[in-house]
């Protein structure tokens, strides 16, 4: 069996797409902090899209944060992986060059800060997830009590988050005369670009008031939606390819045929033609998050914990059961009373296509991955949807059931008596919420207790407490689908 690399990439399958440009050529105009799996299905290959229209300025530079997983699959292979999209029954390859290279940065954090610091990097991309951000859910403050967070505001000269990457490459840049560059945050979370800028500036703010100020006027940080179904790639994955293939790519990545950037047209800098390839470059960047995060996320979330509860391991498993699809367009008619849909968004057809994408079984997207860090991703995915509703004097029973459906999920055990750990960094502070409470509503309020998940209007409101208790007791006695039914 052949590893997939450049020596390789010639006797590949003449089905499977190559990149097509002389990559000696290209030159690193993004850094990516946090390469996993989506930046490889989703900007990377916007990215390979430009060096392949001719732009070589548009190599990516990727940079794990943590450990050295991807470095050490790319590595071998030069840093070419395949895209493996599942439309149907049928299949597709693609082998995306445009990742010239891995970091990984507690091996070597001044290397980092020297790349991104380079005159030819114009850009910065995170996916990071949720909670990398340092930030607390429900306030959006920089969580100045994390170890790593104040490390970093100790010593920025070796920095260990992703704020603190930031804010030492931005000094560096600055120090040397060089423009900032362009910081577009692609994880799921409202305002993305707001939120990556305060988290920057508090940081700096604490460091150099100057650098702070500097950041404040010279760089920009354009929010984006993000949009592509990319669940995390098994050994299985690897091996298939491998036996079609007759090539070994521990990189390889697989996903849908849908894809979507938004982007707010604010950059600092150089950006490739990104209208040019297919990316939408907007003025509002909101309604088009607000859809994506409340309708898909807001259903993947309750289909994670409430179909994963009632012992589906797969998205398209719970999608498939009557029950828990009308249960999910009950969701949806609930959340797009909140929406101010941007044109060109039809919320009917998009809500079809959803459920298409749900469904999709070559995609295997297990529900157990969605349902991890829900403590970060509930608060824009149901919470605040739940919040506009009553503000609204609505209804908010299906909503609720996704939230009660997370509040049972810390129990660690579904209903088909499978047990497993929680994976949540508030995991260990909702357990203990939770041990204290004897009753649903019990459970309820203790969670909703709990800073920096719940924001205090909607823990103070009775019929959020109580909507939530009262699906809660009913999925406790009868379970889910009853509950649901
Ligand atoms: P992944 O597990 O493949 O990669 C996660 C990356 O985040 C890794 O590089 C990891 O080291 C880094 N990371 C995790 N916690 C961190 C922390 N505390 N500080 C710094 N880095 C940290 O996951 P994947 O699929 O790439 O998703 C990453 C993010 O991309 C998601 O959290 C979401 O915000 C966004 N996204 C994912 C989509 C998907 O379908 N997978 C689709 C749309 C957005
Ligand atoms: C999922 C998202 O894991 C999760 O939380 O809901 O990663 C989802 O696959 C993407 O947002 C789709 O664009």
């Amino acid at each position: 069996m052949t590893r997939l690399s450049e020596a390789t990439l010639a006797g590949l399958p003449g089905a499977i797409e190559r990149p097509g440009y002389d990559r000696a050529g290209v030159r690193v105009g993004v850094v990516h902090l946090g390469i996993g799996a989506f930046h490889r299905a989703h900007q990377s290959v916007v990215f390979d899209d430009a060096l392949r229209s001719g732009d070589l300025r548009w190599g990516v530079l990727g940079v794990s944060l943590r450990s050295a997983g991807v470095r050490d699959q790319l590595q071998p292979q030069d840093g070419l992986y395949c895209v493996l999209v599942h439309d149907g029954d049928g299949q597709t390859a693609r082998v995306i060059g445009a990742v010239q290279g891995v970091l990984v940065a507690p091996e070597d954090p001044a290397a980092v800060v020297q790349a991104m610091a380079s005159p030819e990097v114009h850009i910065v991309t995170l996916t990071v997830t949720e909670k990398g951000y340092r930030l607390d859910p429900a306030t959006g403050a920089l969580i100045d009590t994390d170890p790593d967070v104040a490390a970093d505001i100790a010593d920025i000269g070796t920095p260990r988050t992703a704020p603190g990457f930031l804010v030492a490459a931005l000094a560096e840049r600055r120090r040397r005369g060089i423009a900032p560059f362009t910081v577009v945050s692609c994880d799921n979370l409202p305002h993305n670009g707001a939120r990556v800028r305060a988290a920057v500036l508090d940081l700096a703010g604490r460091i150099d008031a100057g650098l702070a100020a500097w950041i404040a006027t010279e760089a920009a940080f354009p929010s984006t939606m993000v949009d592509r179904i990319v669940p995390a790639t098994t050994s299985d994955d690897v091996a298939d390819l491998a036996a079609s293939t007759g090539v070994e790519d521990q990189g390889m990545v697989k996903t849908e045929p849908f894809t979507q950037w938004v982007i707010e047209d604010r950059f600092c800098g150089p950006r490739p033609d990104f209208a040019r390839l297919g990316v939408q470059l907007t003025g509002a960047v909101a309604p088009w998050e607000d859809a994506k995060l409340r309708l898909l996320n807001g259903a993947h979330s309750s289909i994670a914990y409430l179909g994963g509860l009632a012992g589906h391991a797969f998205v398209h498993q719970v999608v498939a059961d009557p029950v828990f699809a009308a249960f999910v367009e009950r969701l949806w008619d609930e959340a797009q009373t909140t929406l101010n849909p941007p044109t060109g968004l039809n919320i009917a057809d998009y809500r079809r296509d959803l459920m298409a994408r749900f469904g999709n079984p070559a995609l295997q997207h297990r529900t157990r991955q969605i349902a991890m860090d829900g403590s970060q991703k509930l608060p824009q995915r149901l919470l605040a949807t739940i919040a506009d509703r009553l503000a609204a004097g609505l209804g908010v029973e299906a909503l609720s059931s996704g939230v009660a459906g997370w509040i049972r999920w810390q129990g660690g055990v579904t209903e088909t008596g499978e047990t497993f750990a929680v994976d949540d960094p508030l995991a260990g502070d909702l357990a203990v919420a939770l041990a204290r409470a004897s009753s649903p509503r019990g459970r309820v309020e203790a969670i909703a207790a709990l800073s920096g998940i719940v924001p205090a209007a909607l823990a103070a409101d009775e019929r959020f407490i109580a909507g939530v208790s009262d699906i809660l007791a009913l999925i406790e006695s009868r379970g889910v689908r009853a509950a649901l039914g």
